[in-house]
């Protein structure tokens, strides 16, 4: 059976000033994630450095660091069965011009740098980015009813 993960995405301010929130969170609804938090709010830039710590030192950096403090954004932690990889496929390559038709980035990104959404790769990361953001009582345990008509119990 696969693993109920949790993972964390942001809506990147490209995201928000383009009006683009109900058509991600739709996507993600439409594969079965749950909400368990989500916050609305503007992102100090000392908080987007260690968001894309990994980054530190690429040329990119200091550009990345400071478009996603720039405008507010909507951070939300997903969860359901392999949310991580499902969220990497939901979104689509790093740019988009490259990012497969149908994926969110595909769809409606033309840019590398402004490519709407940001999400954890790897269990480790959710980890450490859902802990930047929230504390573990902004977490909603919580059932949603429909779960019998989405897995079987081979999955
Ligand atoms: P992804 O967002 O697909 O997980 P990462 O984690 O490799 O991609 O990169 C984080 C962010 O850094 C990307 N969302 C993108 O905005 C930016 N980025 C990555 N590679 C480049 C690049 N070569 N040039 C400009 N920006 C980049």
């Amino acid at each position: 059976m696969r693993m109920t993960e949790r993972t964390l995405i942001i809506i990147k301010p490209d995201g928000i000033q383009r009006r683009l929130v109900g058509e991600i969170i739709q996507r993600f609804e439409n594969k079965a994630a749950k909400i368990v938090a989500a916050k609305f709010m503007q992102v100090p830039e000392e908080l987007s450095r260690k968001v894309y710590a990994v980054h530190k030192g690429k040329p990119f950096f200091e550009p990345l660091t400071k478009l996603l403090s720039s405008s507010p954004v909507l951070v939300i932690v997903w969860e359901a069965r392999n949310v991580i990889d499902i969220t990497r496929k939901i979104i689509g390559a790093t740019s988009g011009f490259e990012a497969q038709m149908g994926t969110i980035r595909g769809d409606f990104s033309c840019s590398t740098r402004y490519n709407l959404v940001h999400s954890s790769d790897s269990p480790e990361s959710a980890e450490y980015e859902i802990n930047l953001f929230f504390r573990p009582d902004e977490i909603v345990d919580y059932e949603l009813t429909d779960e019998k008509w989405l897995y079987c119990e081979n999955d």
